[in-house]
Order: structure tokens, then sequence, then C-alpha cells
């Protein structure tokens, strides 16, 4: 059975009724889910995840938008609470009180791209697109990567989510010819080259181990600089490719790196690098959506890392965002690069 191209993605593929029940992704039992987690405030888990709040809220919405929801959370709410968040140098917290780090300043604008809510940031910040550039530009090191806050830790991460929340602020040098540049890109660019190691694959920082995760981050950060293919070529692309398929174990699910265990996360971190350089079809994508299935709570709505555990938003959110990179039928499709709805990101960038 195919799986391809589902309603609203210009194919002639299953919809998602036709498909059998082991294959019915739980879209209300999500949504309501999702929609939940706020209410939560009495739960100590509420409470223990508090220093990543922000990036819970980023989680939760991209969720909602790949299942046609997108205004299944109050916007008003969203906004009051990201602007909770901001600091006056332009970085963001993930929680009000929490200090500014680079990831969180990534979430927020990706939550204020997809609310909409930049004319509301320059009330609560004036000349705020550009003041959180730059908080983002004074992470930069002299070797070209990112710092994740004041203290100084660097990682690829954080330099993908700098050119990631610039790329949204529309303030990359790529996207500004004919402006003095913000950022030293090409020392970004060279730092990323420098992560990659024999096995085609890419690591936290030069000479780390290849993981996957870090695999997104440096081909993402390549793809938002225009360099992917100029840099990694169709050998380079076979080479990554030919990792990246190893990760699928038996269950179907993946992992991150060899001998490790498969994580419904991986779905994304994977599977997203596969598109951005053509190689979907190299992992068997029918075994991929029957495990990322069975990882959902099918009562209570949300997706666990291995079928029968917890359920979280991050997994929820990666879980799906895989689902739609597997052209579940009836998902919004996902911007590979920005792990946001693609057609929302097309239309924020003017892309055609
Ligand atoms: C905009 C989607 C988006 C992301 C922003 C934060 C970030 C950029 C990317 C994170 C990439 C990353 C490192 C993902 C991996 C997360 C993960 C499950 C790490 C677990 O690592 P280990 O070593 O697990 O605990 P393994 O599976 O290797 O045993």
């Amino acid at each position: 059975m195919s799986l391809a191209a589902g309603p609203g993605r210009g194919g002639g593929g299953a919809s998602a009724a036709q498909l059998p029940d082991e294959l019915q992704l739980v879209v209300d039992k999500h949504v309501a889910y999702i929609q939940s987690l706020d209410t939560r405030r009495d739960e100590l888990e509420y409470h223990l995840t508090e220093h990543l709040r922000i990036s819970g809220i980023y989680w939760g919405l991209t969720a909602l938008h790949l299942l046609g929801q997108p205004e299944a959370l109050p916007r008003e709410g969203l906004l009051d609470f990201v602007f909770s968040c901001l600091h006056e140098n332009g970085g963001f917290g993930a929680a009000p009180g929490h200090d500014p780090h680079m990831l969180y300043t990534c979430s927020s604008v990706q939550i204020l791209a997809m609310t909409d809510g930049f004319a509301e940031l320059e009330k609560n910040l004036p000349d705020g697109k550009m003041k959180i550039a730059k908080y983002i530009a004074s992470l930069q090191q002299p070797n070209g990567t990112f710092a994740g806050d004041q203290w100084g830790e660097t990682d690829s991460r954080f330099l993908f989510c700098g050119l990631l929340a610039l790329s949204l602020l529309g303030m990359l040098p790529n996207q500004r010819p004919n402006e003095p540049p913000i950022i030293d890109l090409t020392a970004a660019t060279d730092h990323i080259k420098a992560c990659q190691n024999f096995d085609g694959a890419f690591g936290v920082a030069p000479g780390a181990e290849s993981h996957s995760g870090q695999v997104y981050t440096c081909v993402g950060a390549l793809t938002l600089a225009g360099e992917l293919d100029s840099y990694l070529g169709e050998e380079g692309k076979d080479r990554l490719g030919a990792w990246l398929s190893e990760r699928q174990l038996p269950s179907g699910g993946l992992n991150g790196r060899p001998e490790k265990l498969v994580d419904v996360c991986y779905s994304w971190w994977v599977m997203t690098s596969m598109a951005m350089i053509d190689r979907v079809h190299w992992i068997d994508q029918k075994k991929l959506t029957s495990f990322i299935l069975q990882c959902q709570d099918p009562d209570q709505g949300g997706l666990a890392d291995r079928p029968g555990d917890m359920v979280d938003v991050f997994h929820t959110c990666f879980g799906i965002a895989g689902l739609s990179l597997l052209r579940y039928p009836g998902l919004v499709e996902v911007d590979p690069a920005y792990c946001m709805s693609k057609p929302l990101v097309d239309k924020f960038l003017g892309r055609k």
C-alpha cells in the first residue's frame, strides 16, 4: 500500500480513511493532548520542564500546524507568553525570569513567525527584529561558530539556530546582499564543514562523533546558507545518505548513531536530513511509518520515544513531523530545514 501524497498534497495516494486501524493517526487525540498541556500546572512534570517551556510551545504549535489545526492554541496567550520571555538585549529565555539563550530565541522567533506576531514584537520592543538579530550576531565566535549564551558553550545546534532565526528575520547576509553583513556566514559554514567526519556524517564540533541530530543542524545550516549542493555534491550526499540509511533497525525505527536504541525523534533528525539530500527513498518508509504510529497513545493522544512509553510534546512534534516527511495522508507538508509548515514558511519568506 502506498502512503504517498494524500489530500491537499497534490497526489493521488491513499486518504487516511482508507488505511487500516493500525496505520491510523489519531489526529483529534493529538490535538486535544497538545491543548491540554498548559492546563496541567499541578503536575510535577510541568514544573520539571520549565527550563525548556518556550521550545515546548514551539513543538506543540508545529505539531498543530502539521495536523492542520494551526489555531488550536489561543494566539494572544501564545504571544503574551513569548513576550514575557523577551529581554531588552533581544534574546529570549525559556520562561519568564530565565536568562536569554540561543535555543529559546530560535523557538521564540519560530513562534512569532507561526503566529504572525512581528507587529506585536515592535510594540513590546521597539526595533525588536534588529535587536534580536544583533543578540544572535553577538554570540558568533572568532572561529565562525556560535555560543548558546553569554557563558560561551558552543555547539553546532546553536549555529544552526542562529542561522534559522536570522533567516526568519530576513537578516541572513545572503538575504540582504546590499547591506553590511550582520554575521560572518562564510566563517559559519567553514566551521560546519569542519564538523564533517570520514563517514560522511557530522558531529557537534570538529572531531566529535557523528550523530544524526547534529547531521540535521549541519545539513540545515548549509541549506540555509545555500551551500549544501555545492559542498556535498552527489558523492557527498551518497556517503552521508549511506550512513543515515544505516540508522534504520529491524523494528522500522531509526537510531541516532550506531549501536544505540531507536527513538521516534530520529524519524525527524534522520529523515529530514535525507530529504535535504534527496535520499528519503533509501529508508523503508512503510516500516518507519508503522513504527511511528506504534509510538502513539491511541487513547490520550501524544507520541512517545518508543512504543508503550510515556508520551511527551517533544516526541509528539518530531514523530508527526517525520510522518509529514513520509507524506502521511492529510498532514500538512513540513519544511525540512525550518521544521515548520512548508506552506507557511513559503508564504512568510515570499518563496514560490
Ligand atoms: C528547529 C527542529 C529545530 C531544532 C533546533 C536544538 C536543535 C536545533 C537541534 C537538536 C539536534 C539534536 C542534537 C537532536 C538529538 C536529540 C537527542 C534525542 C539527543 C539524545 O542524545 P543521546 O546521546 O541519545 O542521549 P542516543 O540516541 O545517541 O543514545
